[in-house]
Parts: structure tokens; sequence; C-alpha cells
């Protein structure tokens, strides 16, 4: 059997990880069985990073090695694609996962009003009169890796700025199919949808938040992924 090792639910999605949704929609649309073991704690798994696939005595981290692991293993998750649009495909995995998703970090962790309602969901574990020394040093971490990247420098108003492009770009698809690729769901899809269903549910009411919950086309597409992979 195959086991997810993932971050529970938070925020109304399946995980409070994008990531870790990402490999579970992959998962599912690979039709193998599968069941899911939530930590809050990431750091025995491989890069002290989640997900993580256990599969007998093996462990695959990282949902990128999650899904070369299922292709190797038969899963098609780009078939009827063309070479051309598994080539944009990438493009749009990456857009998502190396862009979209410092966005959903700078907002959960930077955002002071936010913040609170995210570490004692992050850190429900740990006993409240600890949690907050804890957790200061890894934000602290965090934020500084986010100032070094370059989009921890802008405003709250900069970044929405910034993403309104892929946003954009996203629903530019959308009106060419159901999925980002056509009738079907695939790999982008599973990224994709990860990352926006993350930003909509960032608790607090973020500008970010409200931009992607507040669009229509976008709110109608992660309804349909949810039903397609969830
Ligand atoms: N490239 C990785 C990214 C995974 C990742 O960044 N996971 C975050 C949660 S969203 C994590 O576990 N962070 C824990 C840490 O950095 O200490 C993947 O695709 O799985």
């Amino acid at each position: 059997m195959l086991t997810l090792v993932t971050y529970p639910p938070a925020f109304g999605q399946p995980s409070g990880s994008p990531f870790c949704v990402k490999a579970l929609y992959l998962l599912n649309l690979s039709g193998l069985p599968w069941q899911r073991k939530d930590t809050a704690d990431p750091r025995n798994w491989p890069k002290g990073k989640l997900p993580a696939l256990w599969v007998d005595d093996e462990i695959i981290g990282d949902s990128d090695n999650i899904r070369t692991w299922l292709e190797e293993r038969g899963a098609h998750f780009d078939a009827g694609l063309s070479d051309l649009d598994r080539a944009t495909s990438r493009a749009f995995i990456r857009m998502a996962e190396e862009h979209m998703y410092f966005h959903i970090v700078l907002d959960r962790w930077a955002d002071k009003a936010v913040w609170p309602i995210v570490r004692d969901t992050y850190f429900a574990t740990i006993p409240a009169f600890l949690r907050k020394f804890i957790s200061r040093g890894i934000r602290r971490m965090l934020l500084r890796g986010m100032d070094a990247q370059g989009l921890g420098r802008l405003t709250a108003g900069e970044r929405l700025e910034r993403i309104e492009p892929d946003l954009q770009a996203i629903t530019d698809r959308l009106w060419h199919g159901p999925f980002l690729f056509g009738a079907q769901p695939s790999a982008a899809d599973a990224s994709v949808a990860a990352m926006l269903g993350a930003m909509a549910s960032t608790p607090g009411g973020t500008a970010l938040s409200r931009r992607v919950s507040q669009d229509v086309m976008l709110v109608d597409y992660m309804r349909r992924v949810q039903a397609a992979l969830g």
C-alpha cells in the first residue's frame, strides 16, 4: 500500500501544504490505491519537508519525485497532450510551484494579522505555552529566506500586482476548456489548483485570498479539480 505522508487538512483544504494537496491529487489521478498518514512535523522526512511517499522500505520525498515515481510505474498524467502542451504544462507547473507558492508563504507567514491564526493551526500539536516561542524562530528563518529570494521585499500591494499576470494566464487557458489542457485533468491541474486553493483559503481575508476566492472562473475551476481529483 502506498502511504502519503502529509500535513493535516487546514483551512478547508485537504492539507495545509499545497505540495501535499498536489501529491494527493496526483495519487488520485494515478488510480493506484493509497492511504494518508498525517503529521505536523517534517523533520524526519527527506530534506525535512513534506509530502513524502512511503512504499514498503522506500521513502520518496518531494512531490516532483513522487510524480516521477508514479510515472515510472505506469501513470500517464499528461495522456493526450501534444508536445507543445506538455512543454507549456511544464512552465505552468513551475509558475505555480516556484512563484505562486511564495505568495502563499508570504500571505500566511508575513502578514501580522494572519500569522497568529496560521501559527495556531500549523503548530496546533505544540502546547500553547511553547507554541509562540518555538514558531518564532522558524518564522524568522523563513522570512529571511523570502527576503533573500526577493518577493519578501515587495509590499502587499506590489505582490498583488506581481501575481495578477499568473492568474490571468490561468484564466486565459480556462476559456478553452474545463481543465488547463483540455477536457481531462492533467499534471498541471494538480499543481495549479492546489496553489489556487491555498491562496483562496488563507485565513484572515487577505487581498490575495479575496482576489482568488471572488473570481468565479477560478472558483469553478478549483471545484472541478476537487471533484475530479480530491
Ligand atoms: N519541492 C517540494 C516542496 C515541498 C515543501 O516546500 N514543503 C513545505 C510545506 S509547503 C515544507 O514541508 N516545509 C517544511 C520546512 O521547510 O521546514 C515538493 O514539491 O514537495
